[in-house]
């Protein structure tokens, strides 16, 4: 709400405020489905859900932040993290269409986010009140569901329904908003008797694969001599990690992780064979893909037909059936809970079952699959000459600093149980590559939507999630701009954070593909060497400037060490632009 407007109505409700009310039910809902923390920027329209966390017992943490992009950020990595839903609270208007951008990455990372939002009420409904505007409207496209509650008694279960709603598989963003009027309005106090679902998320969600469709992926798997299988968000998302990485270690299968999948078989695992992708999705003749769209970062499902492969087959596994890709032919595809469907693809493939394959004797003694015996060693050897032709820019002396220098050095101090954060161009393209998570869950990236300004919401939920692990924050010198407002947060809620910025003065992804377009580059350029470090530091935390590689090492230390929100700000080289195979376009 704004100052000054409003008639007698919102007078009474701004000065006597009832015991019990919508925010209060809203609050009592949202913490059944185990949202612990509300993410927002103040507003009026929003006043009820703030007394209802602060007045719940246990009390509902409120983080406020300093755009309202960073708190939808925040939550989205709650839900990313964490498991659970994430919450933001927006205020009316501006504040929901500053949430838009944000709102639309859960969309596309299928990340389980309700977005509660106040709005202008009804009795005044088109006379022109403060802020008023159809949420809901906007948003249909990026939501699973958006709509509006004007009752009271309707509250608790509306957003109890955007809970269940958005925890359901595919997962995804809800938006609720509720009139002024039904949010401020008075609500019986005491339990939140029947709404309905919560608890029983779980138990909705046993929607199994279909047994004949896991059968014929299993009938390719025995056909094939040059499998691969690709590991996506979603099976970490679906809480399918352990059963991933046990059905991959129990068909042998080389494995290419994406996204969240990352970490799902740790840094330096022998299947793991990332660093090889380019041979393994190349020449593989069938690759299977579980949890992941088949889009621009899997070059649209084209597999194989490299050094006069033919093309590969294609299984898409997804969580639920409207994710299967329909752009490309495909040999198979399954759908549903993914943790069934591994354990599922692990028995139908076994020798002795149907569709089961055998290659001789492997050197433990059980039966070999066929793809151990060349296939398997030829991606291991791959990556290790990968991994191999890395060390001497991972460790580069060069001045200006070689953005892989920092990373040398970086791999070197994290822990298992770090979580890293991408936000940026070039910079981050290279951490995608040269830091292998060690666990699933210890990597966030802005995913498909590709947004920049992702990064300190994403840091400041990492932060509360995982309360004592490493956080790191890897930023662009662009994409800091976009949110670096929000160390102010990281200050005032005590939530120490290791941010890292690639300065290398422009935006590189941008300037040098528009040099190659054009031979000329505009709007590309920002201030070298500007003191990202000093802005933290003012906001109250602190940091530190490096121009020189033997430093980069110590500085991350004091940064590790500091116990306080700290930008080790490094200078790079501009004229580095990472090597891009494509654009996504
Ligand atoms: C919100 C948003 N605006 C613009 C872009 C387009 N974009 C993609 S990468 C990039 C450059 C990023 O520069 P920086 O963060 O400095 O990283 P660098 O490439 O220089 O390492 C831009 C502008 C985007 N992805 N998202
Ligand atoms: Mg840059």
């Amino acid at each position: 709400m704004g100052a000054g407007r409003g008639g007698d109505r919102e007078q009474s409700m701004t000065s006597e405020q009832p015991a019990s009310h919508g925010g209060a039910r809203a609050v009592a809902a949202a913490q059944r489905h185990g949202a612990e923390t509300m993410f927002t920027l103040s507003g009026g329209h929003v006043f009820p859900l703030y007394d209802g966390a602060v007045k719940a017992d246990p009390p509902m943490r409120i983080v406020d932040v300093r755009h309202e992009q960073t708190a939808v950020f925040a939550a989205e990595a709650t839900a990313r993290l964490s498991l659970t839903p994430g919450l933001a609270v927006l205020t009316a208007g501006p504040g929901v269409t500053n949430g838009v951008s944000a709102i639309t990455s859960a969309h596309f990372n299928g990340s389980s986010l309700v977005v509660l939002g106040g709005r202008a009420p009804d009795y005044r409904w088109g006379s022109g009140s403060l802020q008023e505007i159809d949420h809901p409207a906007l948003l249909q496209t990026i939501t699973k569901r958006a709509w509006t509650e004007h009752q009271t008694a309707r509250i608790g279960p509306a957003v109890d329904e955007a809970f269940r709603l958005a925890g359901a598989r595919h997962r995804g963003p809800v938006f609720l908003d509720v009139s002024l009027e039904a949010l401020f309005g008075p609500a019986e106090a005491g339990p939140a008797a029947d709404w309905g679902t919560a608890g029983r998320d779980r138990e909705d969600q046993q929607e199994l694969p279909d047994p004949a469709a896991v059968d014929a992926i299993a009938g390719l798997l025995a056909q094939a001599r040059q499998p691969v299988l690709v590991l996506g968000s979603d099976v970490w998302l679906d809480g399918a990690h352990q059963e991933a990485r046990a059905a991959a270690e129990e068909l042998r299968l080389p494995v290419i992780a994406n996204g969240q999948g990352r970490g799902i078989l740790p840094a330096a695992h022998e299947l793991l064979v990332s660093r090889a992708r380019p041979v393994a999705l190349g020449q593989a003749d069938l690759v299977i893909v579980v949890g992941t769209p088949l889009d621009f970062r899997l070059g649209y499902g084209e597999f194989g037909g490299k050094n006069g492969a033919p093309p590969a087959q294609v299984a898409h596994v997804a969580d639920a059936p409207a994710q299967i890709a329909s752009h490309r032919e495909l040999a198979a595809a399954a759908a549903g809970d993914l943790t069934a469907f591994f354990r599922q693809l692990a028995g139908a493939a076994r020798p002795g079952r149907a569709g089961g394959t055998t290659a001789g004797t492997a050197a433990s003694g059980r039966a070999a699959w066929p793809w151990e015996t060349d296939w398997l060693p030829r991606l291991q050897a791959a990556s290790r000459q990968a991994i191999a032709a890395d060390a001497p820019l991972l460790a580069s002396e060069a001045e200006p600093i070689h953005p892989m220098r920092i990373y040398g050095e970086l791999t070197r101090l994290l822990d298992a149980d770090a979580v890293v954060i991408g936000d940026g161009g070039d910079f981050v393209s290279y951490a995608g590559k040269y830091i292998e998570p060690r666990r699933p869950g210890g990597w966030l990236d802005p995913g498909p939507y590709g947004c920049l300004g992702t990064g300190l919401g994403y840091a400041i939920a990492a932060r509360i999630a995982r309360p004592s692990a490493q956080v790191v924050l890897l930023l662009g010198d662009g994409a800091a701009g976009f949110s670096l407002m929000d160390a102010d947060t990281l200050v005032r809620h005590r939530l120490p954070v290791v941010m890292i910025c690639g300065n290398n003065g422009i935006w590189g992804l941008e300037k040098h593909p528009m040099q190659a377009l054009y031979g000329y580059d505009v709007a590309a350029d920002l201030q070298p060497e500007c003191r990202y470090d000093e802005v933290v530091a003012a906001l109250g935390g602190a940091g530190e400037l490096v121009r020189r590689p033997a430093d980069i090492g110590p500085a991350l230390r004091r940064a590790f060490d500091s116990g306080v929100p700290y930008l080790v700000n490094i200078v790079t080289d501009p004229k580095i632009s990472y090597p891009r195979a494509t654009t996504g376009v």
